[in-house]
Order: structure tokens, then C-alpha cells, then sequence
């Protein structure tokens, strides 16, 4: 289907439905809860019922964005709804617990931006050269006339801005720009999202940073930066994971640096790999390879084992995208 006509039917449900359930991807971030959270306060501002609901209760900062506290963990069995919306989420795998959602009777929608969307829903919005699908969200609130006032403009610029890391990630476009001071028209205060979203570090999570800085390696003449983060680095610090997001971005700093590593030590012989690149390497190829996904120059995958070993499967595969000798 068009993209064009997809949106059209997107629209006609939220125009005609008046009850809806939304959710997002596991681990969220702010894209994906910015996204509910805006279209959720939209359409309750519209008179609609809308329930929110994630696997896990948040965490600060993401409990912090404007109305936040209406996204819940259970919803009553008997509940009905016009539509299911999943939000910002690639696969059914990452909706978690969740992911039984999707064998109810409604029409399960999906709003997505990530390359390696598997259109596992109903009804797939997915458009990768959007930055966030908090973009895609402004724009089919904006078409099917749902008001916008502060909540969801502060909520979706918190999901353009981290998705953009702040207007400067390669998806950082034109459209993206324009909408982010759109939203600022309405009501949105970057300052404010800046604050609660991309500052407000705890002493743990400064202290985690200075733990995982120590643990930086080069390889492939500097184009390969990796740090990694274990489960004693988190217990020491006191920091929580959500502390680590954004980390994957200092090896990436480095001039000369080609693919940027953050690994992180999930549970017993578990470990999360983040993937970012600067400029030609697809991350998210590379990271399909190990079974994960994402976007070109954002990706991420989970790999049992021990560490050494993992790392060194990773590096090599990783050497082959770099020297474009994948297959
Ligand atoms: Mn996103």
C-alpha cells in the first residue's frame, strides 16, 4: 500500500474510533514514548478514551515528560477498543510481553521509522527517511485535525529532538526542522525538553560515563571505537540502565572513527550491542547480521556468550562492512 493511502486509513480510524490502546517498543525511549504521549494526549484532548500502557513502569527522565503518569501496566481484560496503535517499534519481538496484543481482534496499527520494519502489523506506517516517528505522528495528527497544544508538542518535540541527537544526526532534514518550530509555535519549550530529557544527569550516571570511558579500545586503525558497561559497573555506580543511553555516542565523537560500539552487559552472559556510524557504514545491516536492526547509522542487536568471545565475532563481521566486503 502507498504511503499516501496508508495515511488516509490511519486517519479515517482516528476520526471514527473512540476508543483507543497505544503502546511502544521495550526499553523505550523518547521517540517512542513522546510519539503515545503526543497522540494520546491529542486525541483525549479530542474526547476520545485513549489507555496507555507499557511493559515496564518509566523511568526518569522519560516519566518526567508532560503527562507521563497516564501511561499505565495493565488495562482491564474486558476492554475494547477501536484500534491498537504500536508505536516507534520494528518487530512484534519488541513488543515484549506485549506482543500478544497483537492477536486480538482489532486492527493493530503501526507508526515506524526504522529501517528494518517487518510490517508485522495490520496496518504499516513506516517510512525510514522520516527521523522520528514522532515526525510521522505530527503529521497524521496535523491531517486528521486533532488539536495541538502544549502537552503534545512538548511530547513530540522530545521525540524529534532525541531521534535527531538535538538536530544533528545525517537524519536531521529539512521537514524535521520545520516541524520541531511548528511545535514551538504551539506550546513546545525546547529548553525545557532539553533539560528534563537530555541534562538532568544523576551523579550515577556521570559516574557510569567516567567507569565506561575507562574501558575505550580502537581497533582497524581508530575507524572501530568500543566501549563497554558491565553488570559491576552498573551495581558500583549505583546508575541505572537507561544511565547508558547516549554513551554509544562518545567512542563515535572521535575523528576517524567509522563504526562506534557500546556493549553492555544485559544479564548473566547477555550482552546489548549499540551500533552507530558516521558516515558510510549501514549499522543496521551489520546488525541483522547477529539478528538485531534498526536504522543506517543507528542499530543495535543482543548476543549471548562469554565477552571475549562475542566481541571478537563482532569485530570480525564488523572489519567486513567496514572494507564494504559484506555480502
Ligand atoms: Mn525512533
Amino acid at each position: 500500500m502507498h504511503k499516501e493511502e496508508t495515511e488516509s486509513r490511519i486517519v479515517d480510524i482516528l476520526q471514527q474510533g473512540r476508543r483507543f490502546l497505544m503502546t511502544t517498543h521495550i526499553d523505550p525511549d523518547a521517540d517512542g514514548i513522546g510519539s503515545m504521549l503526543g497522540l494520546g494526549s491529542s486525541l483525549r484532548r479530542a474526547g476520545k478514551d485513549v489507555i496507555m500502557v507499557t511493559q515496564e513502569p518509566l523511568e526518569a527522565p522519560l516519566r518526567l515528560l508532560p503527562e507521563a503518569d497516564q501511561i499505565v501496566q495493565a488495562f482491564p481484560a474486558d476492554s475494547q477498543f477501536d484500534a491498537l496503535f504500536v508505536l516507534d517499534c520494528g518487530e512484534l519481538q519488541r513488543m515484549g510481553s506485549l506482543r500478544s496484543l497483537a492477536d486480538r481482534q482489532e486492527t493493530l496499527v503501526c507508526i515506524d521509522h526504522h529501517k528494518t520494519n517487518d510490517f508485522f502489523a495490520d496496518i504499516n506506517l513506516v517510512d525510514p527517511k522520516s527521523s522520528s516517528t514522532g515526525e510521522l505522528v505530527y503529521q497524521i495528527i496535523k491531517r486528521t485535525g486533532l488539536p495541538l497544544e502544549g502537552v503534545t508538542a512538548n511530547n513530540l518535540f522530545a521525540a524529534i529532538q532525541t531521534d535527531t541527537g538535538s538536530f544533528r544526526y545525517q537524519n536531521t532534514s529539512a521537514r524535521a526542522l520545520r516541524i520541531a518550530a511548528e511545535l514551538v509555535d504551539w506550546g513546545a519549550s525546547p529548553w525545557e525538553i532539553s533539560r528534563i530529557v537530555l541534562e538532568g544527569y544523576s551523579v550515577a550516571r556521570l559516574r557510569l560515563l567516567q567507569a565506561a570511558l575507562g574501558t575505550l579500545e580502537f581497533h582497524q586503525d581508530g575507524k572501530i571505537g568500543l566501549m563497554t558497561i558491565t553488570s559491576r559497573m552498573f551495581q558500583e555506580t549505583g546508575a541505572r540502565r537507561i544511565d547508558s543511553e547516549r554513551f554509544v555516542d562518545y567512542p563515535r565523537f572521535v575523528s576517524g572513527v567509522e563504526i562506534s560500539v557500546l556493549i553492555r552487559e544485559v544479564e548473566k552472559k547477555g550482552f546489548k550491542f549499540s551500533l552507530r556510524s558516521n558516515n558510510h557504514v549501514d549499522v543496521a545491516d551489520l546488525a541483522a547480521h547477529f539478528g538485531g536492526g534498526g536504522h543506517a547509522r543507528a542499530a543495535g542487536f543482543e548476543r549471548n556468550g562469554p565477552i571475549d568471545v562475542v566481541k571478537r565475532e563482532f569485530l570480525k563481521e564488523a572489519v567486513r562492512y567496514l572494507n564494504g566486503t559484506s555480502s
